[in-house]
């Protein structure tokens, strides 16, 4: 049974060259990580529950534990002066570190710190995603918006926490996807799935088909495609959509499967955001062997506009996105 912290202390031997900052930044993000599992866990028993009646940048009501868990992983990662800023879906702009270690340091991290947090008021699972960067500023100088607005081919690591019936994180920094689960009773990650490998086939498609009559044309072929009767294909597909991005994409990851978010006729870039969800869910879903689209291009090699803006995301096993981007393609209008 090896910790989380002797797994990224094992690793780094691996790399010579290696610091030790990204392990110290794994480390800080690990220690917020059961601080907000802490608060979840008795969310309904204690007054974090429901919303600040606040909007966010996105125009969607905070979450008090959205505003919790943001302002936790802010706090663990100054702390350790291993970053020197943080994007999150629930801050307008970037925030700058400006302690004395923070400014020398050469990562920056983008986080969705509490996504599908609406689901809390109703005990369904819920996770953080989280991406990390060298910055391309100079050492020491003001951080700046293109630290943030790189393409996510250049991610020096990324992952996810899922805070379901049990708490796993799950992380990659280039060499294969690690997921860790947490004895709660000790509040220690344990090794629990090394080098995650996505199937190449699933059956299990997520979307929310509520949106159907919006979709652009080929994801309505595709899902047709799903729906049919072969055998020798394993169709139909089974349809499971949590509402939950880490949840779905966590089942799909593990047992095979596309996780879809189109654009809709109301929604031209469809709901995702690309920079702190679609993104690390593409670095992860590559290094398990899978493929992240927006239905026609690589998710990794988008170059980012906007620390903010959203993108069409088709994620999960292989070759079930090279059949919805096909249909993408021929019946794109
Ligand atoms: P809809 C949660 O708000 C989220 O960002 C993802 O976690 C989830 O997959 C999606 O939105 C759900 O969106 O429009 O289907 O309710």
């Amino acid at each position: 049974m090896i910790t989380l912290g002797e797994y990224i202390v094992a690793k780094q031997n691996d790399f010579p060259e290696a610091t030790g900052e990204l392990s110290l930044l794994l480390s800080a993000i690990r220690l917020a990580t059961k601080v907000v599992n802490r608060e979840i866990n008795k969310a309904g028993l204690v007054d974090i529950i429901g919303t600040t009646g606040i909007e966010n940048i996105q125009g969607e009501v905070q979450q008090k534990m959205d505003l919790y868990a943001n302002d936790t992983f802010k706090a663990a990662l100054e702390a350790r002066g291993e970053v020197c800023g943080v994007a999150s879906e629930e801050e307008e702009d970037f925030i700058t570190f400006n302690g004395k270690r923070s400014v020398n340091s050469k990562y920056v991290v983008l986080m969705d710190p509490l996504d599908g947090s609406s689901n809390i008021d109703v005990n369904v699972s819920v996770g953080t995603i989280f991406s990390i960067y060298r910055r391309i500023s100079p050492l020491g100088g003001p951080v700046t918006l293109n630290d943030f607005l790189q393409p996510g081919s250049r991610q020096v690591a990324a992952g996810y926490v899922v805070y379901g019936s049990s708490t796993m994180l799950v992380y990659t920094t280039g060499h294969g996807v690690h997921g860790f689960t947490c004895d709660p009773s000790l509040g220690v990650f344990y090794l629990s799935h090394e080098n995650i490998q996505i199937p190449e086939d699933g059956q299990i498609y997520s979307i929310n088909e509520g949106n159907y009559l919006k979709f652009p044309d080929g994801v309505k072929k595709y899902l047709k495609f799903c729906q049919e009767i072969d055998s020798v294909s394993n169709r139909p597909y089974t349809s499971r959509y949590i509402g939950s991005l880490v949840s779905d994409f966590h089942r799909n990851l593990l047992k095979g499967g596309i996780y879809i978010y189109p654009s809709t006729a109301s929604s031209p870039q469809g709901k995702l955001r690309l920079l702190y969800e679609c993104n690390p869910m593409a670095f992860l879903v590559e290094q398990a062997g899978g493929s992240a689209s927006d239905g026609f291009n690589r998710i990794m090699e988008l170059k980012p506009t906007a620390l903010h803006q959203r993108v069409p995301f088709f994620c999960g096993s292989r070759n079930m996105v090279a059949d919805v981007q096909t249909m993408m393609e021929k019946y794109s209008s």
